[in-house]
């Protein structure tokens, strides 16, 4: 039967999960939600889900063999565009599942890549994944790839004695320190614009996809960020200034979310949008408190913190939604266990005082006035301390400088390492 125009924009998938001997069958059966809603945003509907126990993963097919064979024929009866594994395949899996079943394969990983893909707006943005998408494709690039250097018109770039392949991963090779060297610009841009605004205080917003960071941002300033009930509407840096009670202004910044088994392209790309929430003053982890699952996402958001060298900065959890919470136990029982933090609803503006409040008890800690006393000759010193605190005064007495400074905690630590050093 001929399908539609409209109908072929979305594509089926089927979805698989295995469950291993020490993994039960509600969480995989978690995880699999998850990728139906990965899929629904890449634009696939699940029509069928497949979950198989293993003691062991097959080297050439993951599952069994014959499972492989009813994924065939499942294929064929439910006219599949394409099957979605929720772990990992290697590139020889790909290959010999995608025969068989002659069908489209992807795995997480590869999901996760098609959604940044589809989402990115800004030049940062999509030079970042296509960056991703080059490192994840490299050393998965098969015959199906070799097309490529015609595309590029290839004249000029065939090497003598190369095969197509191995013309194919230079170009990739080459595309990619391309990119690296844009990214490292932008980045540098970056840094400039944010010396401008050293002075002021950052919070940085973290957290799991669709948890409502951007929903948090847009309650507590004038942003009118992008806010949907989909995966990673939210790809690049939005900053703006919140009033706290006492009128103080501080700094509040949106960012990429997390997700389980992030590839680890992507966070390595990400690098430059996630610098913002490397240089803030402190971090608020927003958990969505309605999901079944939400202790396994913080989990995924501080190893995510862990590995960007980020989870020692002062952390405030905001649990968010509980505007649509049932279980009202769990209130109590978080707010005993998971101190400091504030529970809010961003969408209907519940508590959101409070959450100002503690913002402000994290900026009074945060903030330090301090007195230093320096050897004139100590100039190298005495410039360093202006990349690492607001200078507000300086000055001169018996061949010592005395300078007054506004810092943050971390860089508090620094400049005394510093004077130290003098000593
Ligand atoms: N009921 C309820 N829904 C909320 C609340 N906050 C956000 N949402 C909804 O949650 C969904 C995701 O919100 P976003 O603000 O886009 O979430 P995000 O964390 O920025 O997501 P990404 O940028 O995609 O990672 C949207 O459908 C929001 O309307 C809340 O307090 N209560
Ligand atoms: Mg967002």
């Amino acid at each position: 039967m001929l399908k539609t125009v409209t109908e072929k924009a979305r594509e089926t998938a089927i979805i698989v999960g295995i469950i291993r001997p020490d993994q039960d069958r509600q969480v995989i059966n978690e995880y699999l939600d998850e990728l139906e809603l990965l899929a629904d945003t890449a634009g696939a509907d699940v029509v069928e889900r497949v979950v198989q126990e293993r003691q062991r993963l097959d080297a050439a097919f993951l599952l069994g063999h014959g499972k492989v064979e009813e994924l065939a024929n499942m294929v064929k009866y439910l006219d599949a565009d394409l099957i979605i594994f929720d772990d990992d395949l290697s590139p020889a899996q790909v290959k010999n599942i995608e025969s068989l079943c002659k069908t489209k394969i992807l795995d997480r990983s590869g999901l996760i890549l098609d959604i940044f893909a589809k989402n990115a707006r800004t030049r940062e943005a999509r030079t970042q994944v296509e960056l991703a998408q080059l490192n994840y494709m490299l050393p998965r690039l098969t015959r199906q790839w070799t097309h490529l250097s015609r595309q590029v018109g290839g004249i000029g770039v065939r090497g003598p004695g190369e095969t197509q392949l191995e013309v194919d991963r230079r170009l990739i090779r080459r595309r990619i320190s391309v990119l690296e060297k844009e990214l490292e610009k932008i980045s540098k841009q970056r840094s400039n614009r944010r010396k401008n605004r050293s002075d002021i205080f950052k919070a940085a917003l973290v957290g799991y996809t669709n948890v409502g960071k951007s929903t948090l941002l847009n309650a507590l300033t004038d942003a009118a960020v992008l806010v949907e009930d989909r995966l990673f509407a939210t790809l690049d840096s939005t900053i703006r200034a919140v009033e706290l009670v006492d009128h103080r202004r501080i700094l509040l910044i949106d960012t990429v979310g997390f997700i389980r088994k992030l590839p680890h392209h992507l966070v390595a790309s990400f690098q430059s949008t996630l610098e913002e929430a490397v240089e803030a003053d402190m971090l608020l982890h927003v958990i969505d408190i309605t999901s079944p699952t939400f202790r396994e996402q913080m989990h995924t958001v501080d190893t995510v913190l862990h590995e960007l060298k980020i989870d020692n900065k002062p952390i405030l959890k905001v649990f968010n939604k509980i505007d649509i919470l049932d279980d009202r136990t769990l209130l109590a029982e978080v707010k005993a266990a998971e101190q400091p933090c504030v529970l809010i609803s961003a969408e209907r503006g519940i508590f959101l005082n409070d959450l100002r409040e503690k913002l402000l008890e994290f900026v009074q800690e945060q903030v330090c006035e301090m007195t230093v006393l320096l050897p004139i000759q100590a100039t190298k010193i005495i410039s360093q301390l202006h990349d690492l605190a607001d200078v507000l005064n300086i000055q001169y007495k018996d061949s010592k400088a005395v300078i007054d400074l506004k810092t943050n905690a971390e860089n508090q630590k620094r400049i005394e390492q510093l004077i130290a050093l003098t000593n």
